[in-house]
């Protein structure tokens, strides 16, 4: 297809002279999935170099030199000791094994799923190490994914638009029907499952008119062939469904979740979404959330609402993803006791043990909504009996919209490593999305996808590193960073040095040059309505929707304390409630998060406040001139289309940036009246 391939690119490369044989492949457990695998193994070997491997017979398998696939229920020579690797092995596991058999002079390469889907990574992993050029002898990599559900979330409209989507079109709809060329969707899938996502969710949470009506017939023939599509790669198709449904498609008086009709409605619905898609993955729902429907009306709880739902998909194996997103927009500005940052806590956290096992709870990485810096979502940790699932954003919403360059690898990793001291020291948010804490039934991590029909997938190049490197993150939280950042760009750009060390010098800067010219401190926001493109400190200040700086002459942050503000941080366990609470112990990147101060508050760094507003606003355009330089380096050593593409966005950030600069610096001098003690321009 026309696409960007990716980090599947396959480039040209020296001929073959690894240790096994390339040439040749067996397979003899064959599905939808082992086949995918073989086309895979073939297209990327074929590509780099230059020979289409041939498909063994079964019975050769054994006997000549050749990448073997297989599962480990299937016989392999005793000397792999095959039955330990079913004890290690989770569901989705695989182990690559380099083995010579001495007697027979037969030197292959193992690649072993616990089941087809196992196989299935363990090829993308062999084809990533090709792709890298690694050295290949004497393999033995045993690999389990941490986390149990590794999903996407789309955020598309059947109309072809995706909200918050900066990177063209839906490739699922286009004028309220599916695509009809899935070339599409099948790299696509292709891409995901490299990573390791098996879980996808193909509509907006915001679910309107039509969207509702894809869990009719009218369109569940089109979700089928998805499904479809997704299985082969080992990908559960989701749905976001409205809660409404019954309403609306039905003419039922009410969505009641008590009422009996509606659950029954529900029940027949499953089975019929079932007849269609025996696989099918279960529903995502925002309920009671900005203006979409939800058992609130009805005067029922959120268990109410999602265990009905949860009964309608159990005889299927279905799940329910539940939305934390939940907060009373019309709170009271005055008041700060209605904290929007409190919301989902108040509202989630006295429900513990009232769902049903096949409900999670899927909560944003922050209390707020994915801000470059905010603090994490007490919610973690605190909810022993409710399976719960973490999301992130890797569409950009609020973090330069893939027109500015920011790596959120490390935003991620910090998130992840949090410890939430639920059950003491060691209890970090990666092992309450693992499971590993509270032995959940379901649980796993869940995002925001970044992609559109954009010949590039994501818009700016570099921002496929994202994408990518959430799925490895999801598929191993304790990968370091560098090891991402590297795997990705050897793939995307091919292993020449010089690309490497300035592509991730660029990257691991990203993020802290972004948050350094845009909202200061943790305090978020100061963006514009709707788009959220661009600087506006006052945008949000004055609306309904809880964001706000409280910046004065005197001063600026927001007070969750539990002395005297919204009482937010008790939300923590007493750790981290004490770490916040108090303003020598607040971390300085966090302190407007937490506490309101005067600009002439000394941070640790030793700066005030203000001080460090303007050093950190002239910095940041400092760094994306940075930035800048080191591509220009890199002109020539990449091809013409990708490199012009980063260049032309990294311009239009450097103007933004200055936008974000002068507009930031020039309101708070103007509040507070202290000037720039190095007497910059500020306007
Ligand atoms: C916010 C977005 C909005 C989403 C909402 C959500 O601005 O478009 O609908 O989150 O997560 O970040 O439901």
């Amino acid at each position: 297809s026309a696409a960007d391939r990716g980090w599947l690119r396959y480039e040209s490369m020296a001929s073959w002279q690894g240790s096994f044989e390339i040439s040749k492949i067996g397979c003899m457990e064959r599905s939808h999935i082992t086949e995918s695998a073989l086309r895979e193994l073939q297209y990327g070997i074929s590509e780099m170099f230059g020979v289409l491997p041939e498909l063994l017979d079964s019975s050769d398998t054994l006997t000549t030199d050749c990448i073997r696939l297989a599962v480990v229920q299937e016989e392999l020579p005793p000397e792999l000791d095959a039955a330990s690797w079913a004890q290690e092995l989770n569901e989705e596991g695989y182990v690559l094994k380099s083995f010579s058999d001495n007697s027979t002079a037969i030197h292959s390469l193992y690649v072993v799923g616990k089941t087809d889907k196992g196989l299935l990574y363990g090829a993308f992993h062999l084809l990533r190490l090709l792709q890298m050029g690694e050295e290949l002898r004497d393999l033995h990599i045993i690999e389990n994914p941490k986390n149990q559900l590794r999903m996407m979330n789309h955020w598309d409209n059947m109309d072809g638009s995706i909200e918050r989507g900066y990177a063209g079109r839906s490739i699922f709809f286009k004028d309220h029907q599916f695509v009809q060329d899935d070339a599409r969707i099948r790299d696509y899938a292709r891409l995901m499952a490299s990573i390791g996502i098996n879980g996808i969710a193909i509509n907006n949470v915001n679910v309107h008119e039509v969207e509702t009506r894809l869990i009719t017939p009218e369109f569940l023939p089109d979700v089928a062939k998805v499904a479809g599509i997704f299985r082969a790669y080992g990908i559960k198709t989701f749905l976001s469904v409205n809660y409404a449904s019954p309403i609306q498609l039905a003419g039922i008086a009410t969505a009641d979740p008590l009422d009996e009709k509606v659950a029954a409605w529900w029940k027949d619905k499953a089975q019929e979404i079932y007849s269609y898609i025996p696989d099918f993955g279960g529903f995502v729902v925002k309920a009671d959330s900005e203006g979409r429907p939800g058992p609130f009306t009805y005067n029922r709880t959120h268990a109410d609402g999602s265990n009905m739902l949860a009964d309608a998909l159990e005889p299927f194996g279905g799940i329910v993803i539940w939305r934390c997103f939940v907060y009373n927009c019309l709170q009271d500005w005055r008041d700060r006791k209605t904290d929007r940052a409190r919301a989902a806590y108040d509202h989630f956290k006295p429900l513990d043990g009232q769902f049903k096992d096949n409900v999670i709870l899927q909560i944003k990485n922050g209390p707020m909504d994915f801000q470059v810096r905010e603090g994490v979502s007490p919610l973690f940790g605190a909810m022993p009996h409710t399976n719960q699932v973490l999301e992130f954003q890797i569409t950009q919403e609020y973090t330069g919209q893939q027109r500015h360059l920011c790596y959120l690898i490390p935003q991620w990793k910090e998130i992840l490593d949090f410890d939430t001291y639920a059950k003491g020291a060691g209890s970090e948010i990666k092992k309450v999305a693992s499971g590993e804490l509270y032995s959940y039934k379901y649980s796993g991590i869940t995002a925001v996808i970044n992609v559109g029909d954009d010949h590039n997938w994501t818009g700016h190049t570099l921002a496929q590193a994202n994408l990518y490197g959430y799925g490895r993150l999801t598929w191993n939280p304790d990968l370091a960073e560098e090891q991402i950042t590297s795997e990705w760009i050897k793939q995307t750009f091919g292993s020449n040095p010089e690309v490497l060390e300035a592509v991730s010098t660029m990257l691991q800067d990203s993020w802290p040059i972004y948050e350094s010219y845009t909202s200061p401190l943790g305090v978020g926001w100061m963006v514009n309505p709707d788009h959220h493109y661009g600087p506006n400190v006052d945008g949000y200040e004055y609306s309904r929707w809880g964001t706000y700086h409280f910046a004065d002459c005197h001063g600026i942050g927001v007070n969750r304390t539990v002395k005297n503000g919204t009482g937010y941080t008790a939300q923590y366990f007493p750790e981290n409630a004490h770490k916040y609470e108090s303003l020598e112990t607040c971390p300085d990147e966090l302190l407007l998060f937490f506490h309101h101060v005067p600009y002439t508050h000394v941070l640790k760094s030793g700066k005030t406040v203000i001080q460090h507003i303007y050093d950190t606003h002239f910095e940041g355009v400092e760094g994306v001139e940075t930035l800048i330089r080191r591509w220009s380096k890199l002109e020539g050593q990449i091809d013409s289309e990708r490199y012009q593409g980063v260049m032309e966005r990294l311009e239009g950030q450097l103007a933004h940036s200055k936008e974000w600069r002068d507009i930031i610096n020039t309101y708070f001098y103007r509040k507070s009246g202290i000037s720039d003690e190095l007497d910059r321009t500020i306007y």
